[in-house]
């Protein structure tokens, strides 16, 4: 649905979606409405039989999001609000942090997403990883775009590490900030990687994130009807780790930086959250990488340094031997050229 015709010209394809949104349907969209084309408002007819959930995670949608930056600077940052306490208009309008409040389950649960994000705009929530039938994959142009409410569900079978993000207009909306971690514990539970696989005594998410503060003030609509507004051409100008800039805050912001004892094990949650890609180094210090993508490795692979590309995610556990400080450095580099266009930079203290 909503396929492009393989011998349209452009103009044709455009004319074709917006026809199909005006006889189709997602109704009283209001005034943003008609600039949208390459939205895909129509839901089948069927809707999926829910079952009983184990644990539901409730989520709006925040665009105003304010980010304060080490030169300075603000930028606005767009992302999902836990409205789990029904807060906001109708779910909507709840307060979000960037990145959004991670999403943290147990392998094998039957879990719920309610998003509501309001009858003004479309938006989607795709748990990248996790593999649900398509009416709960939230890839707007392969099902729908949400308007209203809607309940995604699905049920991780693997432990690991995931990421879930908007799916609407993806290229800005993704690049907005609408992501946030999505972790699916083993049986173990906290502190064991995978079913039966290594234990770990500290956890690091670092979602690491190149910024284009020039695309920051595009409406949610931005490009989607044939218009040129550069969504082609990103010349990021931030390097943030989980939502902090990586110039200088992110070296001892809590929750990005880690603090932990001799002895203890490290696990590292690193997910490529950017669009370039990316080199990590950590400090010198040696990293098991046990699992990429939300999947045990046949191997564990020691490493100094990692390479990785938009949305990989890579476990690694790190057992320093002796206290110190190490300085964690992730490049992101040009995807064509592959010079360092910035780094962002974390801390290990190891005590
Ligand atoms: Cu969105």
């Amino acid at each position: 649905m909503g396929r492009r015709r393989s011998s349209s010209t452009a103009t044709a394809t455009t004319t074709s979606t917006t026809t199909r949104m005006g006889g189709g349907g997602g109704g009283g969209g209001g005034g943003m409405m008609g600039a949208a084309c390459y939205v895909y408002p129509v839901r089948p007819a069927e809707v999926p039989a829910l079952d009983t959930p184990d644990v539901v995670y409730s989520r709006g949608v925040d665009m105003n999001i304010p980010m304060t930056m080490d030169d300075g600077r603000t930028v606005n940052m767009w992302g999902f609000s836990d409205t789990a306490g029904g807060g906001g208009m109708g779910g909507m309008g709840g307060a979000a942090t960037f990145p959004s409040a991670a999403i943290r389950v147990t392998q094998g649960q039957v879990v719920h997403t309610r998003l509501n994000v309001g009858m003004m705009m479309y938006h989607t929530i795709h748990h990248h990883g996790i593999e649900p039938e398509y009416r709960s994959d939230g890839v707007g142009h392969i099902s729908w775009d949400v308007q209203g409410n809607y309940t995604y569900q699905w049920r991780p079978m693997h432990a690991g590490t995931y990421f879930y993000h908007c799916h609407t207009n993806t290229v800005l909306h993704a690049e907005m900030g609408m992501y946030g971690a999505l972790i699916v514990d083993p049986p173990e539970g906290w502190g064991t990687a995978f079913e039966g696989g290594p234990g770990y005594d500290v956890e690091a998410i670092w979602a690491v994130d190149e910024i284009d503060s020039s695309w920051h003030g595009l409406n949610w609509t931005a490009g989607t009807c044939g218009g040129d507004v550069g969504l082609n051409d990103l010349n990021p100008d931030y390097f943030v780790i989980t939502g902090v800039d990586g110039a200088q805050s992110a070296l001892t912001a809590p929750g990005v930086a880690v603090n932990m004892n001799r002895g203890q094990r490290l696990l590292v949650r690193y997910i490529c959250a950017g669009y370039m890609p990316q080199q990590i180094r950590f400090g010198g210090l040696n990293a098991e990488v046990i699992a990429s993508d939300g999947r045990p490795l046949p191997n564990s692979i020691n490493v100094t340094q990692l390479d990785a590309v938009s949305a990989e995610r890579y476990d690694c556990i790190i057992q320093p031997s002796r206290r110190g400080t190490y300085t964690v450095e992730i490049d992101i580099k040009h995807w064509v050229t592959g010079n360092v266009l910035g780094t962002a930079r974390t801390r290990i203290t190891v005590v």
